[in-house]
């Protein structure tokens, strides 16, 4: 079949941001502005003439009929084979799973993550390399080039692929394979950890969870992982059903958006164990009965247990974690004598560490926890290693965290977003602040004194290459930080990021209410940055 050459002109506004294009909905729904960025995919990607490629989404307004775009331009670009997930729907981690497995040459994830669905909310779509990972800055920056110059793309007149049906179809001359979503990766998280431990803690009868699909992605994989495979009682997973926009639902498993279920953890009656994933299903929030597991702190955790668990019983090569990640992680690498590696914010920037078999797990902040099994963040995967950690150590959560925290001590960690702020001034803030960064080290504020302070610039061990102007670090002595950061995820203004972290050795100190603890940096952090004599905000929309 002939492709057809569509004529058209570059939109200027196509740079991928920390992961992928995000945009509004009817930004994408414009006349050639989805189909401008994925020939920009296929006119810098050579390996995927003749090769395999993987297509799936989070299941959002849009999902569907992105993907038969896709698919029809795939075929005119001589793509000869697609993978896709029943109904279009793969799970960022399940995704990276699938390219790797059936060693293809890449993948078309469509999501927004955490980011709200629906005609008037968030869409997005980021290129997955053949290692399984998210595209490294060189191949987002030539696709960026490519976008810029762009003049035609292909694509193939052709009926709708029926997404539903599990089987294999033609598109032109590309065969198109659609299939289960949740088989490969259940499979992989079967091989990781000890599921018979686990399926007995769920019969011990003596312990209650409940994991929060928050209407989006995981819901299948959950179901059939938790409920189906582990012997959870039916109903543990809620809002299970995936959704177009997420029951208008806002898909970010924080204390804030999945408050449900941190309410279900309270008091003498509480859970056990819950936790919540993401809109693509990266993402996951831990809590236990009556306490939260910051996701800094989850990532020293599971690393300090790995060696409990089937897939990781030799232990950790290294870890790595980005930088406004808080340093508990730093601790439990030294003690283990492996590195621990500070990358800039973005999953791409572990794919080369775990590829040279560098690290095994790695983590962020911003709820994302992962390891060498897949070159994604993976939400369940982490629930999953916290319910092997519970059947072999026969502790709550709280009595996890708070063994960690007597033998590592306890990095006390918090972060306020300011959201929907001026752009003009989100960026005059952070000029300012790094006007005043020459002078700060040795500088007294408050009971703090400033050891060093710059902007994070990361090069990557591996290949060398260079990431500037990764975040403003203000480092005290003693270990305490504060990070100054705009958001590279969202769809509308800025979003100020404050990341705040102190550093206690003193079991008996363990125990505060954490903006308490971090009450007077907090406080140096708001005056240092003059946040609400430039954005008018006396205080931040979200603090987790
Ligand atoms: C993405 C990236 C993560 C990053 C997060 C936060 O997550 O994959 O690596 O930590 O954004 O980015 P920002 O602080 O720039 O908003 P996700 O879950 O949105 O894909």
């Amino acid at each position: 079949m002939e492709a057809n050459i569509v004529t058209t002109t570059p939109f200027n506004d196509q740079k991928p941001g920390t992961s992928g294009l995000r945009k509004k909905v009817r930004t994408f729904q414009q006349p050639h502005y989805l189909e401008n960025f994925v020939q920009a995919i296929f006119d810098t990607q050579d390996g995927l003439v003749g090769g395999t490629l993987v297509v799936g989404g989070d299941g959002r307004y849009y999902n569907r009929e992105a993907i038969q775009i896709i698919l029809r331009m795939a075929a005119a670009n001589g793509v000869a084979t697609a993978l896709v997930g029943q109904g279009g729907i793969l799970s960022t981690p399940a995704a990276s799973c699938i390219i790797r497995k059936y060693r293809t040459q890449g993948g078309i994830i469509l999501s927004a993550s955490h980011n709200p669905g629906g005609p008037d909310e968030d869409f997005g779509i980021k290129f997955n390399i053949g290692a399984g990972g998210p595209a490294p800055e060189s191949v987002t920056a030539a696709i960026y080039a490519r976008t810029r110059e762009i003049d035609r793309y292909l694509t193939i007149d052709a009926d709708p692929i029926d997404l539903d049906q599990i089987g294999a179809a033609t598109l032109g001359a590309m065969r198109v394979e659609v299939i289960d979503a949740v088989a490969d990766y259940a499979a992989l998280m079967e091989s990781l950890f000890d599921f018979n431990a686990i399926h007995q803690l769920f019969n011990s009868g003596a312990f209650r969870m409940c994991f929060d699909a928050m209407h989006a992605v995981t819901g299948p994989y959950a179901v059939e992982i938790l409920e189906n495979r582990l012997g959870a009682p039916p109903g543990t997973v809620i809002n299970g059903t995936s959704l177009p926009d997420f029951g208008g639902g806002h898909p970010d498993p924080n204390l804030v958006h999945a408050h449900a279920i941190v309410e279900l953890t309270q008091g003498a009656g509480g859970l056990d164990f819950a936790a919540a994933s993401d809109g693509d299903g990266d993402r996951n929030m831990i809590l236990g009965k009556g306490c939260f597991v910051t996701p800094s702190d989850s990532l020293a955790i599971l690393a300090a247990n790995a060696h409990l668990t089937p897939g990781y019983s030799q232990g950790v090569a290294g870890i790595a974690r980005s930088m406004p990640t808080s340093q508990a992680a730093d601790r439990v690498a030294e003690a283990l004598g492996v590195d621990c590696f500070e990358t800039p914010t973005g999953w791409k920037f572990f794919g080369n560490l775990l590829d040279a078999g560098r690290i095994t797990l790695c983590g962020e902040e911003s709820f994302g926890t992962g390891s060498n099994h897949v070159r994604e963040k993976d939400g369940l995967w982490a629930v999953l290693f916290w319910l092997n950690l519970l059947a072999a150590r026969h502790l709550s959560v709280a009595e996890i965290l708070g063994e960690h925290w007597v033998r590592f001590g306890r990095n006390y960690y918090t972060r306020h977003d300011y959201e929907g702020v001026d752009s003009a001034a989100a960026e005059g803030l952070m000029d300012h602040l790094h006007r005043l960064l020459p002078d700060l080290p040795g500088y007294q504020l408050g009971a703090y004194r400033v050891a060093y302070a710059d902007d994070f610039s990361y090069t990557d061990p591996i290949d060398g290459s260079v990431a500037t102007g990764q975040g403003l670090r203000i480092g005290m002595e003693g270990g305490s930080r504060i990070v100054f950061r705009l958001s590279g995820t969202g769809t509308a203004g800025a979003t100020l990021r404050v990341y705040i972290e102190q550093y206690e050795s003193d079991p008996a100190r363990h125990h505060e209410p954490v903006q308490e603890a971090l009450g007077p940096l907090i406080l140096i952090a708001r005056e240092l940055a003059q946040i609400e004599a430039r954005t008018g905000r006396n205080a931040p929309d979200v603090v987790t």
